[in-house]
């Protein structure tokens, strides 16, 4: 064979033959995943576990986006955002989500707020732009969009974590966040503004992590919840995305080796999708988690079925 041959050939065999795995992310401890497609792509936002094996606490100091076309392989982008893009911030990279709306790319963020004017402390949410799904992301407002005084419902500090954004088909957007109860505000257009007041309210078994979506009609409201403590993945839907919620089950029971769990749902190319993380890989844990992906199936009726966890990973997406 010609060396050119082979080397198509040797091409042709890694695509095919690659194989699918979870945990998806092996090179660093990855968590809270933040799915999105653009231009055919899925981009993978993510935090970063950075604790030794001995820890007994977050160490998370950026956030990373990976990329794939194929669902299998994913190219890391590096850290690309982290709480000292806010000048307001302090303290660890929580969960986080990007989305897309007229071409810009808005990163909203968990962490934590310096004692000044505007926040005494605690969890914040703040939100990143950028013209592009990888960056250079810059801080938007200058200040938090979240602090912990906004709400007061919760008595712990950090329960102003965890951001999901949705845009509805009408363009209103929605924020919803929170740990301990859940909270929602609509956004203005510029996604950098609040437009009305924050709501709060508590589904059934619910911690942490929303994420809400619509699908053929249907609000969905997936969430982190007490479980067994390990955190297991339930979920509401609605007939508007200001509730009311109806709760429908679990979705996904307990995850091998970690404490939490965090539910990121996507559909690329006819396919559903549920991103979460475990404690999967050597050396993992609490604090050392990792992105994981099964595929995602709905009933007829649009209920959920349960997640199969796999150590095999998805299909390879042509
Ligand atoms: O990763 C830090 C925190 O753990 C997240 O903000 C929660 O959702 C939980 O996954």
């Amino acid at each position: 064979m010609k060396k050119t041959s082979l080397t198509i050939a040797l091409a042709c065999l890694a695509v095919l033959g690659a194989k699918a795995q979870n945990p998806i992310i092996t090179s660093i401890f990855t968590a809270d995943p933040a799915p999105i497609v653009h231009k055919g792509t899925v981009y993978l936002y993510t935090g970063h576990d950075t604790a030794s094996v001995t820890a007994t606490n977050y160490k998370m100091p950026d956030w990373h986006v990976f990329s794939s076309k194929d669902m299998v392989h994913w190219k890391d982008h590096g850290a690309l955002l982290s709480p000292h893009t806010f000048s307001w911030a302090t303290g660890d990279a929580y969960a986080a989500q990007c989305i897309e709306r007229d071409g810009k790319f808005y990163w909203f963020v968990s962490t934590f707020h310096k004692n000044d004017a505007n926040s005494k402390g605690g969890a914040a949410i703040g939100v990143a732009v950028s013209d592009g799904p990888t960056g250079p992301f810059k801080d938007a407002i200058g200040k938090a969009l979240i602090v912990n005084e906004m709400t007061t419902d919760m008595k712990h500090g950090w329960d102003d974590i965890d951001p999901t954004v949705f845009i509805d088909d009408d363009g209103q957007a929605y924020l919803f966040w929170g740990n301990g109860s859940c909270k929602w505000v609509k956004l203005k257009k510029n996604m950098t503004e609040l437009d009305g007041p924050i709501s709060v309210f508590k589904p059934k078994n619910y911690i942490e992590g929303p994420w809400v979506y619509k699908r053929k009609g249907l609000y969905y409201l997936v969430y982190a919840s007490a479980g067994t403590k390990p955190e297991m993945i339930e979920y509401c839907t609605a007939t508007s995305p200001t509730g009311p919620w109806t709760y429908q089950g679990i979705i996904q029971k307990n995850v091998p080796n970690s404490f939490t769990t965090h539910p990121g749902i996507l559909d690329f190319k006819g396919k559903s999708y549920f991103f979460y993380h475990n404690g999967a890989l050597p050396t993992g844990g609490s604090y050392r988690r990792s992105i994981c992906v099964d595929e995602m199936f709905y009933n007829p009726d649009g209920t959920i079925k349960e997640i199969v966890q796999t150590t095999t990973g998805v299909k390879l997406v042509k």
